[in-house]
């Protein structure tokens, strides 16, 4: 209907949305058009990513886990300094699946060690040390609702333990890659000597199996994707009708990057309220949404030399799809 467009009064937004609302409309007028992926995890994004991870193709999160039980011994080695206690500090922990294995192990060691995760979703948070406390009783949990650096900044003043940050499944591997040096970076600044970093980073193979991980045959990560138009139309009153888009993905052997597009399978025209406006797509343009970079041991080796860290040491699964990379300050 054309009423409400024609109204001219735009609803008042609270903050989130209105930064969503500002960036997709940042996103949508750029040539070519692109929309971030962090916007993919609401609720159903967030369910929808959890059923990702056991698709048969999406190999990451299983070659994780493997890394993790295979060395979960020397890692608590190697985070135990000589006072034996650290902060065992989490950024972005999801559900805990994998996290969960070193904990049991470091509790069941006897470790002095507090475990924090840090989310920007309380939602997450609240599950997350609800089914810890459940789960492993005597672990020490205290959860941070806030922005990575606000909530390690904050930890630096109140705590000198050393601190170990695992920032683990190939999450690094969203940022294009002046984005990562400058996260890293700055997660080093706020860092002190001798604290550590575990990063993971889906590694470079054949590139029909890095492409089926982003196109399972059961359509979750189609509908992963598609949902992030679901969420404009419920959030910022966008009418994409999802019949008329379509999951792309590629990948490129050479930069590393899978790339992942929302096409526009007609020329047609979307409005959307929030922002009272109306976008154009030709028939078959993208909308970039994701980039999931894969990377080589030399990659790797130049992220740390480039932000102020020193290489310990990388652990595998064993087929060397994965690598968890431990790297002191
Ligand atoms: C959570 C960012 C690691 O890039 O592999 C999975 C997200 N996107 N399938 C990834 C994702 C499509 C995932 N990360």
């Amino acid at each position: 209907d054309a009423g409400h467009r024609s109204a001219g009064r735009r609803p008042v937004l609270p903050a989130p949305l209105l930064q969503f609302a500002w960036d997709v409309r940042q996103g949508l007028s750029a040539s070519p058009k692109q929309l971030s992926s962090k916007y993919f995890y609401d609720k159903q994004g967030d369910a929808l990513f959890q059923a990702i991870m056991h698709m048969p193709e999406y190999y990451l999160t299983r070659s994780e886990y493997e890394i993790l039980d295979m060395h979960k011994e020397r890692l608590l080695q190697l985070f135990c300094n000589d006072s034996g206690r650290f902060n065992l500090i989490e950024f972005g922990a999801g559900d805990g699946l994998k996290t969960k294995l070193l904990l049991r192990h470091f509790t069941g060691a006897g470790i002095d060690f507090r475990y924090i995760p840090i989310d920007i979703s309380q939602n997450v948070l609240e599950t997350l040390t609800a089914d810890l406390r459940q789960s492993i009783p005597g672990l020490q949990v205290e959860g941070i609702c806030d922005d990575y650096f606000r909530a390690l900044h904050q930890l630096g003043q109140t705590s000198d333990r050393r601190n170990v940050v695992l920032f683990m499944g190939s999450n690094i591997g969203n940022f294009s890659e002046p984005q990562a040096l400058d996260f890293l970076s700055r997660l080093s600044s706020e860092l002190n000597p001798h604290d550590l970093i575990l990063i993971g980073f889906d590694l470079k193979k054949d590139p029909g199996q890095i492409l089926a991980a982003y196109n399972d045959r059961a359509g979750i990560t189609r509908a992963f994707n598609l949902n992030l138009l679901q969420r404009i139309n419920g959030e910022l009153g966008g009418e994409f009708d999802l019949d008329q888009w379509e999951h792309y993905p590629l990948y490129d052997p050479i930069s590393g990057e899978a790339r992942s597009y929302l096409m526009s399978r007609r020329a047609q025209q979307v409005y959307i309220e929030a922002l009272d406006e109306t976008y154009q797509f030709a028939a078959w343009e993208p909308i970039h949404v994701e980039i999931s970079r894969k990377y080589d041991l030399a990659a790797i080796g130049h992220y740390a030399s480039n932000t102020n860290f020193r290489l310990v040491e990388h652990f595998f699964d064993c087929r060397h799809y994965f690598v968890d990379s431990l790297w002191e300050k």
